[in-house]
């Protein structure tokens, strides 16, 4: 098939009515799991109905990418944020796909989406079959994981649609116990509020006193995928050139000004984080590991990352202040 050759691990073809589950995502916003990521309340319209994203939309073919597994050498990064953007190398891929897809079918026009569209894609993708929404609200892949990254081509192409698989999810329950934050509903929904990848990677403003002394990673958190038995296989991606950012120590990141940080995370999946974020973050797993040794740099940090962090982790770090 056209889409292992472009180097996706699997694809399926979703109708392009709005998906069932829909609903669940209203309610998630109403609830107000999705915390200060406005962005999601906009254009529900269209995340709800991807008919909206083209005009003469027939079907939307969902693709699943493998990325690597194994941790960053460094720990500090959910693995994501491994190699080259995603988004750029799956849009890639993706741009591939179509020229090939536009040999066999001339007439063919699409529109291709990572993350770059209001679109409900772990839904579309479990409805094209490519596998199943586990406890911990990911997409596990039969045979291949949850460590997948997902996209989209929205097309004119009237293809026929896959059926959407028998759940393979056994409720086994480790991801939600292991969860630091307990981040997950009785609903089985994720409260991103709780969450360390939200809390890491999108929050602004005052943190949790309780949630602040679970953050071990400076972006992101794999702990709800690292405890699934679906990952437990062997690596099936082909790991690319490892980044700048993955292989620095926490002794180097903290100690990058503004523009050190513009220069290593270029390329990558962490650069739309700010320096003041990666910083507090760098400040607050520092003081969660011990290090007292970076307690002046920490001091020094204050006006970047604000008085109330600093004085925790000096606290934190034994009231070296
Ligand atoms: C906002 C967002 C986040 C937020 C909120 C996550 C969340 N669970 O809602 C935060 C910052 C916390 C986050 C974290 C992560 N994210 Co994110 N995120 C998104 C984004 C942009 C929107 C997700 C969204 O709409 N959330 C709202 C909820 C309600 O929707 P949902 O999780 O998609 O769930 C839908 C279905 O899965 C289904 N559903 C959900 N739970 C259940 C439970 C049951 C029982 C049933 C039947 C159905 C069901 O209904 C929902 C509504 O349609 C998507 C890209 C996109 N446009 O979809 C990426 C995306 C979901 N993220 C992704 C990744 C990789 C991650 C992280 C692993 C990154 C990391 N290592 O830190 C973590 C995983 C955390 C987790 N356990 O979900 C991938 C997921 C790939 C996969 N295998 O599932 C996506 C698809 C990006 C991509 N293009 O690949 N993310």
């Amino acid at each position: 098939m056209l889409a292992a050759e472009a180097g996706f691990a699997r694809s399926g073809v979703a109708p392009i009515d709005p998906p069932a589950d829909g609903e669940r995502f209203v309610q998630w916003l109403a609830k107000g799991h999705g915390g200060g990521m406005q962005y999601l309340a906009r254009n529900t319209d269209v995340r709800l109905d991807p008919r909206k994203l083209l005009d003469g939309a027939r079907s939307v073919l969902c693709l699943a990418w493998a990325y690597d597994r194994r941790d960053c050498p460094s720990g500090l990064f959910a693995r994501y944020a491994r190699g080259a953007d995603y988004h750029q190398t799956l849009k890639q891929l993706c741009r591939r796909l179509m020229d090939q897809i536009r040999l066999i079918a001339p007439h063919f026009r699409g529109r291709a989406f990572v993350d770059s569209a209001p679109l409900l894609e772990r839904s579309l993708a479990a409805r094209a079959g490519l596998g199943v929404i586990g406890a911990n609200g990911c997409l596990i892949v039969p045979g291949v994981g949850s460590y997948v990254l997902l996209a989209e081509i929205v097309s004119n192409l009237d293809l026929p649609a896959d059926e959407p698989l028998e759940p393979a999810c056994q409720q086994c329950g480790r991801c939600i116990r292991a969860c630091p934050t307990n981040a997950f509903d009785p609903d089985g929904m994720l409260d991103a509020r709780r969450c360390l990848s939200y809390l890491t990677i999108e929050h602004k403003g005052p943190m949790d006193p309780g949630r602040i002394e679970k953050i071990t990673r400076i972006a992101g958190c794999d702990i709800c995928q690292e405890v699934c038995p679906h990952n437990a296989g062997a690596c099936q991606a082909s790991p690319g050139p490892a980044n700048a950012v993955e292989s620095a120590t926490l002794g180097d990141i903290i100690n990058w000004r503004s523009d050190d940080w513009a220069t290593k995370s270029a390329g990558t999946a962490v650069a739309r984080l700010s320096y003041e974020m990666l910083m507090r973050n760098a400040v607050i797993v520092a003081a969660n590991a011990g290090r007292g040794d970076l307690t002046n740099r920490i001091r020094d940090l204050e006006p970047v990352v604000g008085s109330e962090i600093v004085e925790w982790a000096l606290r934190k770090l034994g009231g070296a202040q």
